[in-house]
């Protein structure tokens, strides 16, 4: 069976995620394993340009379906230009966030429908989906204590903690349902004990696909 070399990685606020990220692909590096780095909403000039427009924080309120629509345009974008191409050299891709986030985000968090979300899913990535998803997972409160420094909060930063309450819900429910494809990473302790169970989580998951 071929190998699915598509990697995401996920967490809530103040998780660790671009901090790990680097770890991450260090860890590749090392392994000579050609690896991708790439993000989500973005990864694209025209993807980084509906980011923007996600992100922006304005007096109009973005309507939830709007939002829901918008990032699967950016992956739809996203796919065809980055993540189909690089696989299909046969290169690993580690995204930071992909669809795990829409489901966290806009469903959990903004109450949309998770079977819309599933045929968006289906209908923009057909059988695509990460072979092996690393979920930084923390308390809200401790997330949201860590980027309490940030100079300017965007649309998402700016939401109230409940919200965040239910998108650890909604990462940690699917995590539940598909435990072969995540690996839930304690992200509240110290930084070198975070990355040492990604590094163990990533050899065992390559061990694994027998590489
Ligand atoms: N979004 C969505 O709604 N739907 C979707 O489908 C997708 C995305 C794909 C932008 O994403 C927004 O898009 C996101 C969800 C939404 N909004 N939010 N919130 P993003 O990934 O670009 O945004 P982000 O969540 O702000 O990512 P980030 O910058 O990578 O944040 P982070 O996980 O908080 O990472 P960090 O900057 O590495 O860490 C935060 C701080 O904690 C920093 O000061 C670190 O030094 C510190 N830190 C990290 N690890 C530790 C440990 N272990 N101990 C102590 N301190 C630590």
């Amino acid at each position: 069976m071929s190998v699915n070399r598509f990697i995401t990685l996920e967490g809530g606020e103040g998780a660790g995620k671009s901090t790990c990220l680097e770890f991450v692909r260090d860890f590749f590096v090392r392994r000579g394993l050609a690896l991708v780095v790439t993000r989500e909403p973005g990864g694209t000039p025209l993807a980084e340009e509906i980011r923007a427009l996600l992100l922006a924080r304005r007096d109009e309120v973005m309507a939830p379906d709007a939002e829901l629509l918008l990032m699967f345009a950016a992956r739809a974008q996203h796919m065809s230009q980055v993540i189909q191409p690089s696989l299909a050299r046969g290169e690993f891709v580690l995204c930071d966030r992909f669809t795990d986030a829409t489901y966290a985000y806009q469903g959990y968090g903004r109450h949309l429908s998770l079977q819309t979300i599933a045929a968006l899913e289906q209908l923009v990535q057909g059988t695509l989906r990460p072979g092996l998803t690393l979920l930084l997972d923390l308390p809200v409160q401790e997330g949201l204590a860590r980027v309490e420094a940030r100079a300017e909060k965007d649309r998402f930063e700016s939401e109230q903690e409940s919200f965040f309450e239910r998108v650890r819900a909604g990462y940690r429910a699917r995590a539940q349902a598909e435990p072969r494809r995540f690996r839930v990473i304690d992200a509240g302790r110290p930084l070198e004990h975070v990355q040492a169970s990604i590094a163990r989580a990533l050899e065992d998951w390559l061990q694994e696909q027998g590489l």
